[in-house]
């Protein structure tokens, strides 16, 4: 996945019309495209394929199921197109193993202390351990929470450089993107601020503005 932005889409549309037109809108601005559940139960897999003649694609299914049904997720996921998935770390090792294994060379993100504040009732709790699991499945890297940036900043403590961090909370849930990098991520991942926003490609560029600001 290329950097420079440091910026990852997340659309949560469920209309195929504005999902596109979001997409295009912010391409040429945002590093990745993520997509989750309300996109593709609403559109289909197809949606990866097409999103993903234009745009790397993340697929954001948060696979927590035994190594055979991750395996079998993770080989849907990557063969619509995209190129990397979010899995859950709490399945354990082996789960995660399957889904590293089988992303063949894909990228595998695991979800560590969740952004929201019911991440604070039991993933806070085990988030060092699931920063564990990432390390040893040889994960590309973690999901860590924007909205609590001494968090954030103690998850990327515990990884080596070569695994990255991506970042969602930034806007909608309260988290400021200078605080994301400050904290060390290497993604903020941003959803409503931007396809909610009357010009998502104007909103795109005031974070990419705000972050220029504070170098
Ligand atoms: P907004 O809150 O609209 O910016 O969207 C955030 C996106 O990041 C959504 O797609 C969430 O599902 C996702 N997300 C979180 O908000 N918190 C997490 O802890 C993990 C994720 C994720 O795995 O991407």
């Amino acid at each position: 996945m290329k950097k420079e932005s440091g910026i990852i889409l997340a659309l949560d549309v469920t209309d195929k019309e504005k999902a596109l037109e979001v997409s295009k809108a912010v391409g040429d601005i945002v590093d990745a495209v993520k997509v989750n559940y309300p996109l593709a139960l609403s559109c289909g897999l197809e949606i990866v394929t097409e999103l993903s003649k234009s745009a790397h694609i993340i697929c954001d299914f948060k696979v927590a199921d035994i190594p055979n049904t991750n395996r079998l997720i993770v080989e849907q996921a990557f063969k619509a197109g995209a190129g990397g998935i979010i899995v859950h770390g709490f399945v354990g090792h082996d789960s995660v193993e399957s889904c590293v294994e089988h992303a063949k060379g894909g990228d595998v993100f695991v979800v560590t202390e969740m952004s929201h504040p019911g991440g604070q009732e039991f993933t806070a709790k085990v988030a060092e351990d699931l920063v564990q699991v990432a390390i040893d499945a040889k994960a590309t890297g973690v999901i860590a929470p924007a909205t609590r940036p001494e968090r954030l900043k103690l998850i990327r403590e515990r990884l080596p450089d070569n695994m990255v961090v991506l970042s969602p909370g930034v806007g909608a849930q309260g988290g400021k993107i200078t605080d994301v990098f400050d904290a060390g991520a290497d993604y903020a991942i941003i959803g409503r601020a931007i396809y909610d926003a009357e010009d998502p490609r104007k909103a795109a560029e005031s974070f990419v503005e705000e972050l220029k600001a504070s170098k």
